[in-house]
């Protein structure tokens, strides 16, 4: 199949502010969006993959102030670590956007201008609260003045200093009943429910218009037709999701293909911005809505030592240095349901990595796999007839592709390698029943049935555990005589792997942690 005469999928991550390094939270989103991306990809799918760095704004300005180079000098170094990042996490995005870069200006000014057409914009003055950590305004009422005598935000904790200039609104108040009733048409716009829950409450207790120009300043996209103005950083770095995909030309092929988005995937603390925000500024521009919006939770460290050296690691690329990046990945899409506030610390990854990954799925490939080489002169045996054991396995993991589709669908990471692993588990319990290596000396056709099942189980979960887990079943599928190609598409799940197929020396494919010090 062509990728014109696939069905388009369009995926993006919230694009991050290159003003720090990149942390746990950064490479959770990273790779559960991969994992989806590569997912729809074996699922035949002509996927756009977009994630990038959102490099205007007072932030960066101030940031860049404070190490004494331009603004453009930070996000030009910092953008490359970003990327940086996203290569050590095996990230495979189609494009990498910087809100820098030229089309992106082409892009916010034509939004602009269509929201102005509408009659959603207008001058007056901003009075009030500006976080500049969080990019945000707050009313009086969301703010708190503590201790110290400073102003914070509520929701964030961050400090807030008095703003009052002369600003372009956007006439977000017009738009309540607009939001509420696509909310309505569209329930699963949000997700997950409670999260969207939060977003639906906000709206009713009533929308202001929304300051979107800044004159203090002037790291930002221009203001049409008035050059004292930047935009505010939210309108451009949202707009980003539509200049991936060729916006302003509504006409191009990569628009019409794309457009509207299928996911957004962001964390907790942006949903405002774009289960509202974004939503209204389309509706404003007369641009279709994207279909989800999947809000994520936020991982923490529970405090428990994580390195032998300092007690604790941060940056992505140490964690998959110290555990192995297929480990990494797995560990954080199998632990806390996508969607949930969830931990981590070093037992619970060597645990996972222990158990789920060198014992469950590895040592299961490396006995059944040795086996082979051993008995079966190094192909994949012939089975005989199945009896209800080998049958009732085979039928468990055939049924995981749709149950993996179904949780996918939803970013239900957890539930889908929950579920794979539940067929392992027990395709572990049918190995040591079934006993081959016993059944070497008493029925060597049974035997050979038994491994051929066996076989076939893992290559079935080796190309699912696919989009989480590239690297490790890649291996595994090497190993299992399945080149790359369609026999790794998903659409090889309903074949069957084929006996007298060839099978190179089977190595060990995910190791057990072994801790530095005592090595
Ligand atoms: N830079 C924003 C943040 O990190 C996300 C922008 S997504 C359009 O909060």
């Amino acid at each position: 199949m062509t990728a014109s005469e696939k069905t388009p999928f369009y995926i993006t991550t919230a694009i991050t502010y290159p003003n720090g390094v990149p942390h746990i939270g950064h490479a959770y989103e990273y790779i559960a969006t991969d994992a989806m991306a590569r997912f729809k990809r074996l699922d035949g799918y002509d996927v756009m993959f977009l994630t990038g760095t959102d490099e205007h704004g007072m932030k960066i300005a101030q940031t860049a102030e404070k190490e004494g180079i331009t603004p453009k000098e930070l996000v030009d170094r910092n953008a490359e670590i970003y990327k940086a990042a996203h290569e050590a996490l095996g990230i495979t995005y189609d494009r990498f956007i910087r809100t820098t870069d030229e089309d992106h200006y082409a892009a916010s000014q034509a939004i602009w201008k269509k929201m102005e057409a509408n009659g959603d914009i207008y001058l007056d003055k901003y009075e009030g609260w500006y976080s500049v950590r969080d990019e945000a305004f707050y009313g009086e009422d969301e703010t708190v003045v503590k201790d110290d005598g400073v102003r914070y935000s509520k929701e964030t904790d961050t400090e807030v200093t008095w703003t009052a200039e002369e600003s372009y609104f956007f006439r977000l108040s017009a738009y309540q009943d607009k939001l509420l009733a696509l909310y309505e048409a569209q329930p699963e716009f949000g997700a997950p429910q409670s999260r969207f829950n939060e977003v639906i409450s906000f709206v009713k207790r009533g929308l202001e218009d929304l300051s979107i120009s800044r004159t203090t300043f002037d790291w930002g996209v221009p203001v049409p037709g008035n050059s004292n103005h930047v935009m505010y950083v939210w309108v451009d770095a949202l707009t980003n999701y539509l200049t991936g995909v060729g916006y302003p030309d509504v006409d191009s092929e990569k628009f019409r293909r794309f457009w509207p988005a299928d996911v957004h995937v962001i964390g907790k603390d942006i949903s405002r911005f774009h289960a509202i925000y974004w939503p209204a500024f389309l509706l404003s521009a007369g641009l279709e809505l994207p279909k989800r919006v999947m809000i994520h939770g936020f991982l923490h460290n529970n405090g428990v030592k994580m390195s032998k050296s300092l007690g604790n690691v941060v940056a992505p690329a140490d964690f998959v240095e110290q555990y192995g990046l297929d480990q990494v990945r797995f560990f954080f899409l199998r632990e806390v349901p996508f969607g949930a506030d969830g931990s981590y610390n070093h037992e619970a990854i060597v645990g996972r990595m222990n158990s789920d990954l060198a014992n469950n799925f590895g040592n299961l490939a490396q006995r059944s796999l040795s086996m082979v080489a051993k008995n079966c002169g190094g192909a994949v045996p012939t089975p005989g007839a199945f009896t209800d054991a080998d049958t009732a396995i085979l039928e468990q993991a055939g049924g995981l592709l749709d149950n993996a589709r179904a949780a996918f669908d939803k970013q239900e990471f957890s539930r889908a390698l929950e579920a794979i692993w539940a067929v392992l588990g027990d395709t572990n319990a049918y190995f040591a029943e079934q006993a081959p290596w016993v059944l070497r000396k008493t029925d060597v056709e049974r035997m050979n049935t038994v491994l051929y099942v066996t076989l076939e189980v893992l290559r079935i979960v080796a190309i699912l555990a696919q989009p989480v887990m590239p690297g490790s079943t890649a291996r595994l599928l090497d190993a299992l005589g399945q080149p790359e190609g369609d026999a790794r598409q998903f659409g090889a799940v309903a074949t069957r792997i084929a006996a007298g197929t060839p099978l190179p020396a089977p190595a060990p494919v995910f190791p057990k942690y072994e801790d530095p010090a005592e090595a």
